[in-house]
Order: structure tokens, then C-alpha cells, then sequence
């Protein structure tokens, strides 16, 4: 028996859960499911060693019958109390939880009054006026329905880059371990740092091209093999992400590794200029035109030889095109002119500002978030936790923010000068761009991350008007992750990307990169037109737990996609120079 997951034991938490929310049970035990399934996904211990010595109660968030039912996972690979609840259940009503917007209430309610428990069955109901016939529901529900249906088909099949991180790292570092590899990487959108990816693509180089696809398809994270070749192989991760394998040769590597990098448009490009230059490019070698395999060869039309993909595009006459720019995006014509940018690392990070903790919704306290920022070798961390208004996530009223306050100085008098906590607060932007602390209140802050949490429907012109107030006010450092968008669930709200920017601009206010891999906000694609502006980028994890600090690396690839170097991210600058930043605003309106 293989051993159960950590992730797949999360899974079935959260699946018990729903289920006890469509049969109507008490919140508290339905809390407990969902608030143990979280701790799981965060818990960094040995879990099987954890339950072997009856520890698992020691997991914050996980009650002792909680912890007896992942004994039971661990120990046998099933959970009796789990088969027994989901007999109840017709399977598919499980895929309408995916569904945005759809609740248990709702998923009960359809499939007891019109016996629907699939999202086809849905589907068809809701186009035929049933399920805006229904008591509770509407037209307005049923619309909203058929929407989240097309979004879910449309997202198929596409994932999270925070999603497939691990398991793609994993498979790569297991790979390059192997005594037959002398080279193995991962390529494709995900080397290119893309938000979101369709499949992985591993490159590897070996003289054993069997064994190393023999170890790739039968790894432990394969759920099934869709093509098992000599140089080519497919399987499908237990994940659901397909992966794709390419064995070459070491002299060979370059050209595939660049080939299967990509974008597409970017090789197509990168092919032109070989074609120019009477060469042909692709997976496997730049040989001149004609009959590349002929002996007699002419040493002036001959390429260089080609070593690493430095090599490649050098003989191409360009500098050397770090991935996350190969979009087709003018990275060319700036590789051809010297006008790449030096793109920002994550060791040039000096700190960071959007973070949260246990006083909102967070789920370490102060000093946890603190030591943590230290260990991570940051100099210094913002916290900004929830405001009054985010009912839901613990929002902070007046008080608590002014005790938070003082226990952050109090703090920051053990340091001795080396690290210091930064006191703000994530306050909510009003309907009417009004925010949700007065003035005389935010002044006391050392900065302040204004977001948006409610009213996601307002028209576009109304929701641009909304920021702009917003980032009117003095006391506004930078804007929360701008479009609330969240990647393959919930769209962006509208809003006019081009006009916030100029008004970031014209007020001096920040942009966050939200650097959580569910949002990624504001997108890669609009910092070009930001930094021409002149708007500075402050990466943030908007980080709920000490492990999301690791944000940072998702947040970095963003930035780096989005052209941006160290002088275009304000977090890089150091303790003694970052205050002045986050004064700057205020000083302007005197
Ligand atoms: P994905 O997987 O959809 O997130 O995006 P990619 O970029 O990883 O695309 P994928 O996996 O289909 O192919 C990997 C790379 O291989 C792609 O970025 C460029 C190269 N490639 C694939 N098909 C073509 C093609 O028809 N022409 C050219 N020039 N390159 C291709
Ligand atoms: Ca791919
Ligand atoms: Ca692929
Ligand atoms: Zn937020």
C-alpha cells in the first residue's frame, strides 16, 4: 500500500465536511473539519510519525477525534466513518462544490426539489427556467450558475503554478539525482513562471535514455502513463497535471531545453533569425540550411558551437533572454540592442509589508510571523491585518488596532536596531471609496495596504472612481492586491487597469504584487506600462501563516515576467531607507 498523503487526507477532511454541511449539521463540527483540513496543508512535520506517537493533537487547529480519524488514514489508508458518510451521497454532487457561488444550502436544495446531483443534469435545469423556478433561487441564480458552469469548463485542465510547485520540483530534483542524468530541467510555461500551467515539460539529458524514462513513469507521484517511449513519455501526476518527459542528448540539451521553454512565438522568432542567418533551428541542433548532415561543410556558413543556451542565443547575435521574458513581449529587439533589464532576484528582498496574523484571520501570532521574517533573512516585516469591516476574517476595531500598536513597538525594542516590525493595517475600501478607519487613526500607522473585500459588482467606471478615492487619501501606501481576482476560481473584478495606474502615479501610491499563488495580482502583463510610469512595485505575501513567506518566490517570478528590476520593487531597499518610502506620501500632502 502505498502511504496516504498528507494532501489526500486534507482532501478527505474537507470532503466530510461538505458533507455534513448538506446534511445540516452543527457549524462547529463542520469548523473542525475545514479548520484541521487547513492546518494539514500547512503542517510542515512527519505526519506519520507524528500519529505513530499519538501527536497529532499537538497540531494547532486538529481536536483529539480528528486526530484519532488521521491515525486511522495513516494507519490503514482508509477512514470507516468517511466510506460510511459518502454511501449517502450520489457522487457527482461533490463536483458542484467546485462551483463558485454554489453552497451546501443551494446543493441540497437542488438535489432535493429537483433531483439534480450532477453539473449536467445542473446545467440543462438551469437553462430550462427549473432551477429559476425554485424557491430561493431565481433567474439571477440560475444565470449565475450557468456562468460559474463555463468558467469551471473553461479552467479545466489548467493549474496553479502554487499548486504544482512541489511535485514538478520534486520529480526535477529526484531526476538530476540520478547517477545516468547529466542534466535534467524543467522547461515549459512553468520555467517561464506563468501564473497558471497546462502540463510540465522535464528535459533531461542522458546517455540511458530507458532507465531514465523507466524511473520517470513508475515514480510514486504517476497515476497512470498515457505514452511510454525512447525519448518520449507522458503520465499523468496523482496532482491531475499531465507531465511530459524528453530524454536527449547532452549536445542536444540547449536546443531542447530552449525549443521546449518556449513561448511558441518566442521560437518562432528565435527560428527566423536562424533562417537569416542560413541556419535552421530546432529541438535538436542549428545546422546550416541545405543538407545539415553533409560532410563537407563550409566553415563561414557554419554555426558556432553551441554549449549551454547562452551559446544559442549569442550565435544569434542576441544577450541571453532570461525565461520569464520569452513571451514575444519587444524581449528581442531588447536582447538585440543591450537593453534587457537586470531582473529582480528574491535574495534582493530586504522585507516585506502584507502580512497577517492570530488578531485577524492570520494563523501565527506576532512573534511567530516575526521570528520567521528573521529566519527567511528579511530585515524587517509589515503587518497588516484585517480592518473592522472584514467582519468575517476578524477584522480589527479601533482597540485592538491600538493595542496591536503598542505590542509592536514593544517588540521591536527587542531587536536592537538589526529588524524591525512595520505597524499598518489591510483596511477595506468602502463601496464609496471611503475606507474603513478614519484618518486621525491611519495617521498612527506606519503604513496602510488599502484593499477591496466586498462589493465586487459594481460597473467598471464605479469601481475605478472607488480606487482612485482611495489612493487619494495620504495615508494610502499602496493598494492590495488590485483586480481580487482569484486564479481559476473567481474572475477579476472590473476595473481600468491603465487608469489606476496613472492615478498610483499621480497620488504616489504603491501597487502591490500580491505574490499569494491564488491571486498573482496585479498581473505580470501590466507592470511594463506601471514601471513606465513610474509606479513602484512592493512584492507582498499576503501571507496567513509563517510558511506563506515562501510566497515571495511565486511573487518574484512575477516581477520578473513584468520586466522589473531591483530599483522598480520598493522592498528591496534596505532597514533606514524603506521609512522614507512609506512616508513619502504624507510628507507631499504636509
Ligand atoms: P502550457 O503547458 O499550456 O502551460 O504552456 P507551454 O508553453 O508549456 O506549452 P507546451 O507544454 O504545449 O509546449 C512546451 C513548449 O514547446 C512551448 O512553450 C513551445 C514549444 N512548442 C510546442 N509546440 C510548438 C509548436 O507548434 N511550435 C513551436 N515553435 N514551439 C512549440
Ligand atoms: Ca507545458
Ligand atoms: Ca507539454
Ligand atoms: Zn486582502
Amino acid at each position: 500500500m502505498a502511504p496516504i498523503t498528507k494532501d489526500k487526507i486534507a482532501d478527505i477532511l474537507e470532503n466530510i465536511a461538505q458533507m455534513l454541511e448538506i446534511k445540516g449539521e452543527n457549524v462547529f463540527k463542520i469548523r473542525a473539519y475545514t479548520n484541521a483540513a487547513r492546518a494539514l496543508e500547512t503542517y510542515t512535520g512527519d505526519l506519520v510519525a507524528a500519529a505513530g506517537e499519538g501527536r497529532l493533537g499537538e497540531i494547532p487547529g486538529v481536536g483529539k477525534a480528528i486526530a484519532e480519524k488521521i491515525t486511522e488514514l495513516v494507519a490503514t489508508g482508509q477512514l470507516a466513518y468517511f466510506e460510511i458518510l459518502k454511501a449517502e451521497f450520489p457522487p457527482g454532487v461533490f463536483e458542484m462544490f467546485d462551483l463558485q457561488g454554489l453552497g451546501p444550502k443551494k446543493i441540497k436544495a437542488l438535489w432535493d426539489k429537483l433531483g439534480i446531483t450532477t453539473i449536467p443534469e445542473l446545467e440543462a435545469a438551469s437553462k430550462d427556467g427549473r432551477v429559476a423556478g425554485l424557491a430561493g433561487f431565481g433567474k439571477k441564480t440560475a444565470d449565475n450558475i450557468l456562468a460559474a458552469i463555463q468558467s469551471r469548463a473553461k479552467h479545466a485542465g489548467r493549474f496553479r503554478l502554487g499548486s504544482i510547485a512541489a511535485d514538478a520540483e520534486r520529480m526535477v530534483g529526484e531526476l538530476r539525482e540520478l547517477p545516468e542524468v547529466l542534466q535534467a530541467t524543467i522547461a515549459g510555461s512553468y520555467r517561464r513562471r506563468k501564473e497558471v500551467v497546462g502540463d510540465l515539460d522535464f528535459i533531461v539529458a542522458t546517455n540511458a535514455p530507458a532507465e531514465v524514462s523507466d524511473f520517470f513513469v513508475k515514480h510514486e507521484m504517476v497515476e497512470s502513463v498515457i505514452a511510454h517511449g525512447a525519448t518520449k513519455s507522458s503520465v499523468r501526476f496523482k496532482s491531475g497535471i499531465q507531465a511530459d518527459l524528453r530524454v536527449v542528448k547532452n549536445a542536444e540539451h540547449p536546443f531542447a531545453l530552449n525549443y521546449f521553454t518556449g513561448s511558441k512565438e518566442h521560437n518562432i522568432i528565435m527560428r527566423q533569425r536562424a533562417l537569416a542567418r542560413g541556419w535552421t533551428l530546432n529541438e535538436y541542433r542549428l545546422a546550416p540550411l541545405g543538407n545539415p548532415k553533409s560532410e563537407i561543410r563550409n566553415p563561414k556558413e557554419d554555426p558556432p558551437q553551441i554549449l549551454d543556451e547562452r551559446g544559442l542565443y549569442h550565435a544569434l547575435d542576441l544577450d541571453y533572454v532570461e525565461p520569464e521574458l520569452r513571451e514575444d513581449r519587444g524581449e528581442i529587439a531588447a536582447a538585440e540592442n543591450h537593453k534587457l533589464p537586470d531582473l529582480v532576484e528574491l535574495e534582493n528582498l530586504r522585507g516585506t509589508f502584507h502580512n497577517h496574523t492570530t488578531a485577524s484571520d492570520g494563523r501565527s501570532t506576532l512573534a511567530e510571523m516575526a521570528a520567521a521574517a528573521q529566519e527567511l533573512g528579511l530585515q524587517y516585516l509589515g503587518i497588516a491585518d484585517h480592518s473592522k469591516s472584514s467582519v468575517q476574517a476578524h477584522g480589527l476595531e479601533t482597540d485592538r488596532l491600538l493595542a496591536q500598536i503598542e505590542e509592536i513597538k514593544a517588540l521591536n525594542k527587542t531587536f536592537d536596531g538589526h529588524f524591525r516590525v512595520f505597524a499598518g493595517s489591510e483596511v477595506d475600501i468602502h463601496k464609496d471609496g471611503t475606507l474603513d478607519f478614519p484618518d486621525h487613526l491611519l495617521e498612527r500607522l506606519d503604513y496602510v495596504v488599502a484593499s477591496v473585500h466586498s462589493s465586487f459588482s459594481l460597473t467598471e467606471a464605479e469601481m475605478t472612481k472607488r480606487l482612485i478615492r482611495a489612493m487619494e487619501n495620504p495615508h494610502v501606501t499602496m493598494l492590495g492586491h488590485l483586480t481580487g481576482r482569484m486564479l481559476l476560481a473567481r474572475d477579476a473584478y472590473a476595473v481600468n487597469i491603465p487608469a489606476i495606474i496613472e492615478a498610483a502615479a499621480a497620488t504616489g501610491t504603491l501597487i502591490e504584487l500580491n505574490a499569494n499563488p491564488r491571486r498573482l495580482d496585479m498581473d505580470w502583463r501590466w507592470w511594463p506600462l506601471a514601471k513606465e510610469k513610474g509606479v513602484q512595485c512592493v512584492i507582498n505575501p499576503d501571507a496567513h501563516h509563517t510558511d506563506h513567506l515562501q510566497f515571495l518566490h511565486y511573487g518574484i517570478g512575477i516581477a520578473r515576467k513584468g520586466w522589473l528590476t531591483r530599483a522598480d520593487v520598493v522592498n528591496c531597499l534596505p532597514l533606514g531607507k524603506i521609512e522614507a518610502v512609506l512616508a513619502a506620501k504624507r510628507l507631499r500632502a504636509g
